[in-house]
């Protein structure tokens, strides 16, 4: 860590603020220069017992920047983890608004529901799923806290990976029943399609990121508990919403999910 803990601790009560009220942020790197990715981990770990502290409860974890759309749309080439609390969650097929938010993006993804513990320096997909109780559809809406929804892979670790809202739903599925690396997902807007690819985008399957947050949970002195609600990143580009504007995520053998904005 490059960062002092009182720096650490301030950037953290920073970025809450941008969260809680919407407002954007400069890069951190911008202040300091250098700031690294443990320094973002920090402030995200700092957040995280914030909002803990706050009364959230912590419902499991996310990955992102798991896919070639994704990197290619952000310019960022390495996978963030992030936090997923129980406040952040909306119901399927509900109405969200999006005051509160500041540049809202909906992303498709593949969400796990684990039934074991996971842990340690060399967890595999393999060991994912064996340890997943179920799969399902699921839509994240991303809300960076930075001025025009940019910024280095830094600043947006320390950003929770710009996490504002998810919703599951669909149809529950048992991983040994799927082939997970060829689940086609058509992503639509107000009744046109935005963006289609196969769930083999997010790093040929989708456990292996999930496998990956465990590793990275390991070098930070954490397993991933049963129970988690894990969702593995974006599948195709993010795409950008108003008040107004329908999303519906249709996935092959998973079903589809939707929510709206006002
Ligand atoms: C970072 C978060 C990316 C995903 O699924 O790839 C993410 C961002 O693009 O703002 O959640
Ligand atoms: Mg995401």
């Amino acid at each position: 860590m490059n960062l002092d803990p009182g720096n650490i601790a301030m950037l953290a009560e920073r970025v809450e603020h941008a969260q809680l009220n919407a407002m954007t942020l400069t890069k951190l790197t911008a202040e300091f220069p250098q700031f690294s990715m443990l320094d973002g981990y920090a402030v995200q770990d700092a957040l995280r017992a914030r909002a803990i502290a706050r009364g959230s409860r912590l419902v499991g974890f996310k990955a992102g920047l798991t896919s070639k759309a994704k990197m290619k749309q952000m310019g960022v080439e390495v996978p963030s983890f992030g936090y997923l609390t129980n406040d952040m969650c909306v119901a399927e097929g509900s109405a969200i608004p999006v005051d509160g938010l500041i540049h809202p993006r909906v992303e498709a993804e593949v969400a796990f529901v684990t039934g074991t513990d996971l842990s340690g320096a060399d967890c595999t997909a393999e060991a994912v799923l064996a340890a997943t109780d179920f799969v399902l559809p699921a839509l994240e809406v991303i809300d960076s806290r930075y001025e025009k929804f940019k910024f280095d892979l830094e600043s947006v670790i320390a950003d929770n990976g710009s996490a504002a809202r998810y919703v599951a739903g669909g149809r529950p599925r048992n991983v040994a029943d799927l082939d997970l690396r060829s689940l086609g997902v058509v992503v639509e807007k107000n009744g046109e399609i935005q963006a289609c690819a196969a769930s083999a985008a997010v790093m040929g399957h989708p456990a292996e990121a999930v496998a990956m947050l465990v590793r990275h949970l390991h070098q930070r002195g954490e397993i991933l508990p049963a129970g988690s609600f894990v969702m593995s990143g974006g599948i195709t580009e993010a795409i950008a919403v108003a008040a107004g504007d329908s999303i519906i995520a249709r996935f092959q053998e998973l079903g589809s999910i939707s929510i709206r904005f006002v």
